[in-house]
């Protein structure tokens, strides 16, 4: 039996829940323990705050996680990062109140550091010959600076909106996060063909993900254009219809490309177009 931690509650919980449920591995909600064995799949979860999850997974407790890769280098435990999930992303980045000058690095140089970071941030200062103080803090990090605590902060952004509020400005991004799939290392050849297994699940969804399936009709005499305009994997279906002329016409779509396929094609006669919701791509 795989175990397999992600995290109880928090920004991470509800996509990590929702990409497992996606890959077919799923517990009844309704009355939740710590450690769940999941309906259909050989898998158990367990469910831990975020910070111990690198440490559960190095140390075996755990087989496999989903944890924020900003938590994988802060705790710098021993374990294999498998697969980037494609959520959760933000960076931790320095940050200065906004009316200081800032010219480059040197800025930081004696500075008192705000972080629950100080691992990263000392790698990151000592790459780059700095010498500051770095401040130890879980919790409202970004009040530090306004409440005489720390000169500047080291933290976790996503929108910025947090920074804007606390009258910071970002200056140095550095470190990107996401979700990813960390491993224990050397697990057994048993185990291992179950989490290949999950990671090729995981890529159907993961690969669905931002698509779009769009079916359209369109005049046969139309059809070579709009093979162009489309990205499709290998090539678009192409159903013949009632009406000689015409033919019905199906593909998958980037979500991000898909208002700009979509006009092209009303542009060389399309019609009908119907945008559905793509679950998985098994590839
Ligand atoms: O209880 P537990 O210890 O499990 O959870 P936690 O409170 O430590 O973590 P949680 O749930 O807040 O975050 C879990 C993971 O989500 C983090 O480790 C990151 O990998 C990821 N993540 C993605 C974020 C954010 N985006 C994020 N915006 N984690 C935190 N934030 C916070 C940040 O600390 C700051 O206070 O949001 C604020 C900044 O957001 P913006 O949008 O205003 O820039
Ligand atoms: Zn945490």
């Amino acid at each position: 039996m795989l175990r397999i931690a992600i995290q109880t509650k928090g920004r991470l919980n509800e996509q990590s829940m929702e990409l497992l449920r996606d890959a077919g591995v799923t517990i009844k909600e309704e009355k939740r323990k710590f450690l769940m064995r999941a309906a259909d799949f050989p898998v158990e979860i367990l469910f831990l705050r975020d910070d111990d999850i690198p440490q559960t997974v190095a140390m075996g407790a755990a087989d496999l996680g989903i944890v924020g890769y900003n938590e994988v280098a802060e705790k710098g435990y021993e374990v294999d990062v498998l697969k980037k999930l494609g959520f959760g992303g933000c960076r931790i980045s320095l940050a200065i109140p906004k009316n200081d000058k800032y010219e480059g690095l040197e800025y930081f140089n004696g500075k008192r550091i705000a972080t629950s970071y100080p691992k990263v941030l000392q790698k990151f200062f000592d790459e780059n010959n700095i010498k500051a103080e770095i401040h130890t803090i879980t919790g409202s990090v970004e009040i530090s600076p306004a409440a005489g605590l720390a000169d500047a902060i080291f933290d976790i952004v996503s929108s910025g909106g947090t920074l804007v509020t606390n009258g910071l400005v970002e200056v140095e991004k550095v470190l990107f996060s996401e979700a990813v799939l960390i491993g224990t290392p050397g697990l057994d050849a048993e185990k291992m063909a179950v989490v290949e297994q999950l990671m090729s699940r995981f890529e159907s969804v993961l690969t669905g993900a931002g698509k779009k399936y769009l079916l359209l009709n369109l005049p046969t005499a139309a059809l070579e254009e709009a093979i162009k305009i489309l990205p499709a994997m290998r090539s678009p279906t192409v159903i013949p219809l009632a009406q000689s002329d015409w033919c019905s016409l199906q593909t998958v779509v980037d979500q991000n490309r898909l208002w700009d396929v979509i006009e092209k094609l009303k542009a060389i006669g399309a019609e009908g177009i119907l945008v559905l919701n793509l679950e998985k791509i098994v590839l």
